[in-house]
């Protein structure tokens, strides 16, 4: 028997579909006994909901889904890395012999729907940020076995950074201020701060933690007659039981720092925060936020991948639209369109610019045919699609 450290599962156990419900390997069995298990499907992955009650969400997993399937003999049609979708519309078509990839669907699903409810809930803090920086600091609220995967959908969400030290092998710096541990050894606030400062290369901002004794308001002064202009920010993490209203410890802190002359040093508020509070705060004058829980334990999408076709031929089960299907997207208005599969011009009606066909080759015959994506630019991708659809209605149409 695996004896393991940790309860995780490793890439192999992942690769050779180890992660799936026995209810998969048991249909296997049962097809192969009767010779069935060659059919060839066509299999649609959708969303049922978008988690909150959102309208959209933010794909993310598309990589994984093609290091997966590689090696397996099927054809697999997905939206890119950080696409955005809505209830219902396929984000992804996967056709081939069923016996090939059944046993897959479990982990399919699950390297699609964990991330993508990061990456959305990511997009709706950043949203509610008024585009300040939001940080991720909530790995340590989840099993550090996905700790990377979660980091990682939640930058191509939107976040500007998170805080984890793996990161720098997806080539991003890891992002922090200081624990209050720091300060409770030094005992001192400003001998905490100024060893800060003393220690770390200058290029990482100098962010005072200002709620570990005192009054936010007075610690914050401290900090700024303390650092003077090497302070760049003063971190609010009022514990829950100071907690009143944190809109009006940010104002006065804010005036308090103004009317010393410290209109330089910024914001940054961390702790319980979620996409209303962080709305709230940035009203209030917060400049940037630190947002854990609520990122890293994201409500999960509710993807689910059903049969539309056998041999080709439409086939599905009730509430499901049988048949292969194309979406399409126009780039202006963001309208939407679910047709039949099939290489076709549509144009948008209202912008009159020829629609995008959204589902794409990520594997065909087992081989992956899209290049890696790189985080920073599908991020930089996301923003731009969130801040066009923030204010609108996504409209679907289904044509056949
Ligand atoms: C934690 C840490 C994160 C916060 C909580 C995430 O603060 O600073 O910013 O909070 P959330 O999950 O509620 O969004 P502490 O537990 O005070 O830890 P530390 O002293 O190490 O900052």
């Amino acid at each position: 028997m695996k004896l393991r450290k940790f309860y995780v599962v490793t890439e192999e156990e992942i690769k050779e579909g180890k992660v799936t419900d026995v209810y998969f390997t048991r249909t296997v069995k049962i097809l192969k006994s009767k010779g069935l298990d060659r059919v060839n499907v066509s299999m649609e992955i959708s969303a049922h909901s978008i988690p909150r009650g959102w309208n959209w969400g933010v794909l993310v997993g598309v990589e994984e889904l093609a290091n997966l399937l590689e090696g397996i003999d099927v054809d697999c049609y997905c939206m890119e890395e950080g696409e955005i979708f809505t209830p219902e519309i396929p984000v992804a078509l996967i056709k081939g012999e069923y016996g090939k990839f059944a046993i897959y669907e479990t982990s399919i699903l699950g390297l699609l729907s964990q991330p993508s409810g990061v990456a959305t809930t990511a997009a709706h803090v950043k949203l509610a940020a008024q585009g300040k920086p939001v940080v991720n600091f909530g790995i340590r609220r989840m099993h550090p076995g996905i700790s990377l995967s979660i980091e990682r959908a939640s930058i191509i969400g939107g976040c500007d950074g998170s805080s984890g030290i793996l990161l720098e092998e997806l080539g991003l710096k890891p992002v922090g201020t200081m624990p209050h541990a720091l300060i409770l050894i030094f005992e001192n606030q400003a001998e905490a701060w100024k060893a800060f400062d003393e220690v770390l290369p200058k290029d990482i901002p100098r962010v005072a933690l200002v709620d570990t004794y005192w009054d936010e308001k007075a610690e914050a002064i401290l900090a700024a007659e303390t650092l003077g202009e090497k302070l760049y920010a003063v971190r609010l993490d009022t514990p829950r039981s100071r907690r009143g209203k944190m809109v009006d410890i940010v104002r006065e802190v804010r005036w308090e720092l103004d009317s010393r002359g410290f209109k330089n040093v910024k914001i940054f508020v961390s702790g319980g925060l979620d996409d209303k509070k962080v709305k709230e705060l940035s009203e209030a004058g917060a400049d940037a936020f630190g947002v854990g829980t609520f990122i890293t334990n994201a409500e999960t999408v509710d993807f689910g991948m059903d049969i539309v076709a056998v041999e080709g031929e439409p086939r599905s089960k009730r509430g499901k639209l049988s048949g292969e299907k194309q979406v399409y997207r126009c780039p202006k208005c963001f309208g939407t369109v679910v047709t039949r599969w099939g290489d076709r011009n549509i144009v948008c009606k209202q912008c009159e610019v020829e629609m995008e066909a959204l589902l794409k080759p990520l594997v065909i015959r087992g081989k992956i045919v899209r290049d890696k994506s790189d985080i920073t630019e599908v991020r930089s991708r996301v923003l731009e699609k969130i801040e066009m659809i923030k204010d609108r209605e996504i409209k679907v149409l289904y044509e056949v």
